[in-house]
Order: structure tokens, then C-alpha cells, then sequence
């Protein structure tokens, strides 16, 4: 470890702002000194401790706070480690980070640092890293129950699982080329490896078809409205919004840009996009809006085709068809039927509303929730949850499907797919060289993360 050359940084760990109280973290070596400068002297290891702050210089006390100290290795980094826990408030946080910033040896955080000085220090891996980020932004309980999950190492002890049987694979065919003029010995060995490579190639495969659920829970379940002109697309938004987050009007062609709003479904993130309606005759702002519309519908998880049940159009556009396997149709305005009902047998891919009443809009939400829920719901293993991972996996898979395919006699080769394939894994979790991607992960953090 480096940690000797770093300097100690510091930031406010807490959110800007006024609050009950403010947490400031230091890292680094003259952590400690820290404390001996303005909050002396050292409290007990790990023991919330009141101490008033005090200027370095002038000694003047800044606030009364609480002091923790954790002494290397036992921290965050792994580096010595000092909280403050001081008054929220801005100019006490203010003068005791200008203080900071007048002792040697220390500066203010970059975003990410201390989650990165975490990483170095084998704390945590980059996956688990991840899915700590993923927990400071998770704002449903789904996506918290998916992020605490990956930032607690499910999804690494999967990937670091799949690699350790990789490496046992490639040992036994590399053992096997060291008997290589005892022909049967390299054979049987060979052949134990690649029932060990078919097992888990099953493995990665499935994981791959996930139906992109870790990704969805991650990113927000999403629903377009569509539907022609006037047949209350906007009113369905604001309703689901409860709030007037789009323009409504009895003018057809009101709505131009895509407006979103995102929702918790029972725990699932839902984005709702409300759209410009489809129809023939119309000018440029609206045909660029139209097809601002397509494109939200041709990007949603699910499709909702609003029309007006007294003349619904079922048909959707050609631009649509594409999308009806997921879509469903939602006759709105039912109130303005005779009896203001809808028509009592609907095939099961018709909802009827009214966004008016209210009346059928609890019905279609939970219409909503379900299909989101079958998409993403709760399952006992980890899902991927992002891109980067998922390119990593596909490399895994298509390496293991090299080693499958390729002609058992070259097993220098076939070695070789393997442990092809074992890095690819290796680079979800940081084991294996990863210099390329840490700024982007770490610098998704804020500072004082
Ligand atoms: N009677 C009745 N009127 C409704 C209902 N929902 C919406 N409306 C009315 O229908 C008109 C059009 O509603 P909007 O929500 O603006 O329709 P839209 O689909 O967003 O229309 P565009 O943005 O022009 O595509 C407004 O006058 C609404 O008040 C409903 O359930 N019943
Ligand atoms: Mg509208």
C-alpha cells in the first residue's frame, strides 16, 4: 500500500445544507493529528467522544461536537479515520472545513476518494463499491433492497463463485498438459474440465436472461401514453402524479415534449412519460413531437394506448404495431358512456377508466404494478444491474463458448479461453486490472463519499 505518500483528505460526508447535525470525515495519516490540533486529546477508538472543535491556531472554539476515531485498518478506507459530528449548520460547517484546510497534510476530497481509498485498500470490491452508489441514489425499496444486496458482496461472491471454478477448471487442464506424454491422463482431465465449463456456461446463460430485471429495478420501470389527441393522456399523468405536472386542455395536439414523472409502485421505481397525440394533419412543432412520443414508446417497458371508450381506436398505428406485445389498451373517459360505465366483458388486454371519476385508475394502477413486478419483483439471487457488468458477463459466456467449441487437442488455446473468461469476471469485482474504468465508477460518487 501507498498510504504513506497520500495526502489526508477531507469532506463533508453529510448533505449540504442545514441540518441537525453535519458530518465531516477526514482520511489519511494526519488524521489523528487532527484531532490532537482541534479536538484534543484522542478519545478511545470507535467511542463517540464531546469535545468542543477548536481553531488550530487561534483555539477559538468553532462548535461542540461529537469526535470519533478509527485508528487503520479498522475503518471506511482502511486509512486512519476521523468524524466529526458537528451542528448542521452552514457556517459551522464552513469554519471547520477552512480550518482543515490550514493543517499540513490535508485537502479537501475529490468525488469518490474515500470510497476509492476503500477499493485500493481491498475493503470493498468494485462491484460492492457499485452497489454503494447505487444505495446513496435508491430512492424505492426495491431498488434499495437490490443495491444494499450488491454493495454487501451478493453479487461478487456470485462472479468470484463462477471464477474460482474456473481457476480449479484450468488448473486440472493445465495439470493435464504437464502429462502431456501420458495421453489418457491430459484426456481425462480435459474432459472433468469441460463438464465443469458446461455446468457453468449453463450458469452464465441464465444469468444473462434475466430479462434485464436488475437493470430495469436499477434504472426505473418504464411506461409511455400514448393514445390519440384529447384522450387524456396528460390527465392520466397528473392523476398517477397527483399533481398538475402536465398541461390538460380540451384542444387537441396540447401536449409537444415528452413530460416524465417518476412514481413508487409498491416499491418499484416506475417512470411514466406522458406524450404527444398520434394523428394524421399536423405541422412541424407537432409531427417533432410525434415522433418524440415513438421514441418514448419504442424505449418503454411497458405501453399504455389511451383512447376514449365511447369511439375507441384500437387500431394502433403502424408506427406502433411493433410495440403490442407490450402494449395495453386504456379506454378512458368511460363516464361519458350511456350509464357511464364501461362495457362489462372487456378482453383482458382492455382497461376502462375514467381519469375524471377516478374510477378505474386504483384498478390500473395495480394492472401497472403487476407487470412491473413480474418484470423485476423480489428473486432470491442477484441480478445484473448495469451495463458494465453485463458486457463483462457476455465476454465470460463467449469465451466459455470458445472453450466448448474449439478442438480439444489445442489445449494451450483452450487454456487460454478460460482464462479469458475468468478475467472478464474478474473485472466486475476489481480483482483483475480495472485502471480503465475507476475514474468513471468512483467519480459517480459526490464528495465525502
Ligand atoms: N369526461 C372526461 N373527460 C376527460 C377525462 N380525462 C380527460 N378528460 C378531458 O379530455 C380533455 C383532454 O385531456 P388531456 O389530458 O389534455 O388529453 P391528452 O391525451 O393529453 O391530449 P393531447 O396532449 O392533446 O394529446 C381535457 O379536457 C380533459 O379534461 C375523463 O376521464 N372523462
Ligand atoms: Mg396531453
Amino acid at each position: 500500500m501507498t498510504t504513506t505518500l497520500q495526502p489526508t483528505i477531507f469532506a463533508l460526508a453529510s448533505a449540504p445544507g442545514r441540518a441537525g447535525v453535519a458530518v465531516v470525515r477526514i482520511s489519511g495519516t494526519a488524521a489523528g493529528r487532527v484531532i490532537d490540533a482541534m479536538a484534543a486529546p484522542r478519545p478511545e477508538a470507535r467511542r463517540a467522544t464531546g469535545r468542543f472543535i477548536r481553531h488550530p491556531e487561534s483555539g477559538d472554539k468553532l462548535d461542540r461536537g461529537v469526535v470519533l476515531w478509527f485508528p487503520a485498518p479498522a475503518s471506511f478506507t482502511g486509512e486512519d479515520v476521523v468524524e466529526l459530528h458537528l451542528h448542521g449548520g452552514r457556517a459551522v460547517v464552513a469554519a471547520v472545513l477552512t480550518a482543515l484546510g490550514l493543517l499540513p497534510g490535508l485537502r479537501m476530497a475529490e468525488p469518490g476518494e474515500f470510497a476509492r481509498r476503500a477499493f485500493e485498500a481491498g475493503k470493498v470490491d468494485l462491484a460492492e463499491v457499485e452497489g454503494l452508489a447505487d444505495l446513496i441514489d435508491a430512492e424505492t425499496e426495491g431498488q434499495r433492497r437490490q443495491a444494499l444486496a450488491q454493495a454487501s458482496g451478493a453479487l461478487s461472491d456470485l462472479y468470484d463463485g463462477w471464477r474460482a471454478s474456473l481457476v480449479d477448471a484450468l488448473a486440472l487442464i493445465e495439470a493435464g498438459l504437464d502429462f502431456a506424454d501420458e495421453g489418457d491422463v491430459g484426456t481425462r482431465t480435459f474432459s472433468e474440465a469441460t463438464s465443469v465449463i458446461k455446468v457453468l456456461n449453463q450458469a452464465v446463460i441464465h444469468h444473462l436472461e434475466d430479462g434485464h430485471r436488475g437493470e430495469i429495478l436499477r434504472d426505473g420501470f418504464r411506461v409511455a401514453l400514448v393514445g390519440p389527441p384529447n384522450a387524456g393522456k396528460s390527465s392520466l399523468l397528473n392523476a398517477l402524479a397527483r399533481r398538475d405536472a402536465a398541461i390538460v386542455s380540451s384542444e387537441a395536439g396540447t401536449t409537444r415534449d415528452v413530460i416524465e414523472v417518476r412514481l413508487d409502485l409498491g416499491g418499484l421505481p416506475v417512470i411514466v412519460s406522458d406524450t404527444a397525440g398520434f394523428r394524421e394533419a399536423a405541422g412541424d412543432v407537432e409531427r417533432e413531437g410525434m415522433r418524440r412520443s415513438l421514441v418514448a414508446a419504442e424505449a418503454a417497458d411497458l405501453v399504455l394506448w389511451l383512447t376514449e371508450a365511447s369511439a375507441p381506436e384500437t387500431a394502433l398505428p403502424p408506427a406502433l404495431a411493433p410495440l403490442a406485445e407490450r402494449t395495453l389498451l386504456v379506454l378512458n373517459k368511460t363516464d361519458l358512456m350511456a350509464g357511464g360505465t364501461a362495457p362489462a366483458a372487456l378482453p383482458d388486454d382492455m382497461v376502462p377508466l375514467s381519469v375524471t371519476t377516478g374510477d378505474g385508475l386504483d384498478a390500473l394502477i395495480k394492472r401497472i404494478a403487476v407487470i412491473a413486478s413480474e418484470r423485476i419483483g423480489h428473486h432470491a439471487e442477484p441480478a445484473l444491474t448495469q451495463v458494465r457488468h453485463r458486457r463483462l458477463v457476455e465476454a465470460c459466456r463467449d469465451n466459455l463458448q470458445a472453450f466448448l467449441d474449439g478442438a480439444s487437442e489445442d489445449v494451450e488455446l483452450r487454456a487460454e479461453d478460460l482464462r479469458l473468461a475468468a478475467d472478464a469476471l474478474g473485472r466486475i469485482t476489481g480483482r483483475v486490472d480495472v485502471e480503465d474504468v475507476l475514474d468513471q465508477v468512483f467519480g459517480r460518487f459526490c464528495i465525502g463519499k
